[in-house]
């Protein structure tokens, strides 16, 4: 077990991977800020070390303890286990409400000085998050409270992760254009591709892929798109005529498409930095494609009774820099317009906008900077509470 002896300030972040990568993509994220830029002693439980890896390949799958980036990461196998006082972190965090052991709880309370515990929640544009953001919930038996803390697009949230070099890197990067054509000849680009219209494609199994292919295919101009490996698998294989592996493309009419392989996270921003416009989804990618300050299309993780149109909806409404084509392109890319798309107008009427769109996605990022970043946010709460 982690020891917090000579140690400064401990912080125990447990994840719980519900499905695809975002719940470990956005936690690992949080605890290299965490140790890198605070110099906290993270410790990682994780319960899919398979996943981990996939975004992070120094991750050993068969490791039940191990040290990856200075962070001490734990195999998380269930939720049993003794636990003494000595274990425990001085903050304790939840991603997204998964349940920690009882044990760890105990000791949360037996500890002479309790911890901070938080529960991290999902993201969303909703204008009731500001209400709930740090509120409390007391332990119904136990002498422990645990915060709700929301990330968010306004003052009154968490705000968004970003690590402090963001920002500089993607600089540095986009004001080299040899950078960006290097970076994407790794992928077997041609020059021809590396200048025509650069679209990455990041989404779920439900979105329109082939639809949209065919309004690029039969369009007036040429337009490369580059997705990661196990994506939109069944319209790949269709466009592409064999298997979607990574490596595989095909052209047809102005479209070109290529399999990428699924990259380390770091590699994935250098992605959205190249590109003109990305898809995006789930929750990391989606902040991710903010912070490229290129337009970007998300589609949101699909939740029963269409809950996720209201989230949609909040993040569109909220949105500067969204034109009539950027939100006519989500609600059809997302399921939202009733009766049948025609996607030859739909794509055009967005594309037409797309340098005004960047230009305001510049100051969009602006005003999210000025919220501060999450992991900050996160420790200024928690110091504030000890
Ligand atoms: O993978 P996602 O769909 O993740 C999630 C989960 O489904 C989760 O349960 C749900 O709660 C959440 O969405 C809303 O999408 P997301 O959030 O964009 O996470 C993808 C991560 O994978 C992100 O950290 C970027 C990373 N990534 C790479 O590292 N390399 C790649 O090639 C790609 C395409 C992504």
């Amino acid at each position: 077990m982690p020891s917090k002896k000579n140690r400064s300030t401990t912080l125990a972040l447990f994840c719980k991977v519900v499905d695809n990568y975002g719940d470990i993509g956005i936690c690992w994220r949080l605890a290299k800020q965490l140790e890198q830029e605070h110099s906290i002693a993270v410790t990682l439980w994780v319960d899919d070390l398979r996943s981990f890896q996939r975004i992070c390949p120094a991750v050993d799958t068969g490791r039940e303890l191990q040290q990856v980036d200075n962070i001490t990461v734990q195999h998380w196998r269930g939720q049993g286990g003794e636990f003494a006082a000595e274990d425990i972190a001085d903050i304790v965090i939840e991603f997204f409400a998964c349940d920690i052991p009882p044990g760890y709880i105990a000791a949360m309370a037996r500890c002479e000085q309790r911890p901070v515990w938080l529960n991290l929640e999902g993201l969303t544009a909703e204008t009731w998050v500001e209400g709930c953001h740090t509120l409390p919930s007391p332990h119904p038996s136990l002498s422990l409270t645990k915060y709700f803390f929301f990330p968010g697009f306004t003052r009154r949230t968490g705000g968004l992760l970003r690590e402090a070099s963001l920002e500089e890197l993607r600089l540095d990067f986009q004001s080299r254009p040899a950078h960006a054509d290097d970076f994407l000849a790794r992928f077997g680009m041609t020059p021809a591709e590396i200048s025509s219209l650069k679209v990455s494609l990041f989404c779920y199994p439900q979105a329109p892929v082939s639809a949209l292919f065919q309004a690029w295919q039969t369009g007036g101009r040429a337009v490369t798109c580059l997705v990661p490996e196990g994506v939109a698998t069944e319209a790949l294989e269709t466009f592409l005529g064999i298997p979607a592996k990574a490596g595989a493309t095909a052209t047809h009419g102005a479209l070109t498409v290529r399999v990428l392989p699924f990259i380390p996270q770091p590699d994935y921003d250098k992605l959205l930095w190249s590109c003109d416009v990305n898809f995006v989804r789930g929750e990391d990618s989606f902040v991710r494609a903010q912070w490229a300050g290129k337009p970007f299309i998300w589609h949101i993780y699909p939740q029963d009774e269409n809950l996720h149109h209201v989230k949609l909806k909040a993040f569109l409404q909220a949105y500067t820099p969204a034109t009539a084509g950027l939100l006519a392109l989500s609600y059809a890319w997302n399921g939202v317009t009733a009766g049948t798309v025609n996607w030859t107008e739909t794509w055009p009427d967005f594309a037409e906008g797309l340098s005004g769109i960047a230009r305001e996605a510049t100051n969009w990022q602006n005003l999210q900077l000025a919220n501060g970043d999450l992991a900050s946010n996160l420790l200024k709460f928690a110091n504030a509470m000890r």
